[in-house]
């Protein structure tokens, strides 16, 4: 019987939302895995899944190459609650924005949250430039290559578009 309740709760309250992360200033591998470890840490946010670590060319940035990764989280919260939280833990690892696209210290992206499509002006859901960029399709493709994007297609196709970008994988998975 708590098998089948703990089902029926996840199912009824729970979400699945993938968090995208980069970061190109400072240390960006331990800010990477110190963020993870914070998310974790959250009440109403449980990680599932990691993706490998990737460094990535700037795209319509610049500075140094970016580390990038992905994670698949269970969340009973809204996806206004977790957009909140991701910038509240950016703002802890010191970000700064100075201009748009700066280099920066970690950014958190909220890349899809279960099958929903937002769409209000500081919440964009799917990411607006998700079909477009191979640092946040790869990592999400060792998450769910075979996810449906709603609205965008499917993570494996969209990720054989993107294959003039540079990236590299550096570590199999991105924390301890
Ligand atoms: N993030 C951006 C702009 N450009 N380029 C790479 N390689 N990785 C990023 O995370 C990234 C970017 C805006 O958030
Ligand atoms: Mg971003
Ligand atoms: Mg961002």
């Amino acid at each position: 019987a708590g098998i089948i309740a703990t089902a029926w709760f996840r199912r009824c309250f729970m979400t699945v939302a993938y968090i995208g992360l980069g970061a190109n200033l400072g240390d960006a591998r331990q800010a990477i895995k110190d963020a993870i470890v914070c998310l974790a840490q959250q009440i109403g946010v449980t990680i599932t899944a990691k993706s490998d670590l990737y460094r990535t060319a700037p795209v319509e940035s610049s500075g140094d190459d970016y580390l990038n990764c992905a994670v698949a989280v269970e969340t009973s919260l809204s996806a206004r609650q977790l957009l909140t939280l991701c910038l509240k833990i950016e703002l802890h690892f010191g970000r700064e924005r100075p201009y748009k696209n700066a280099p920066r210290t970690l950014d958190l992206d909220l890349l899809l949250y279960g099958d929903e499509c937002i769409a209000e002006p500081d919440l964009i859901v799917p990411h607006p430039r998700i079909a477009l960029r191979a640092f946040v399709l790869r990592p999400l493709a060792d998450l769910a290559p075979d996810l449906e994007i709603p609205g965008v297609g499917r993570v494996s196709a969209l990720l054989a578009d993107v294959a003039d970008q540079r990236i590299e994988r550096v570590e199999q998975c991105c924390c301890p």
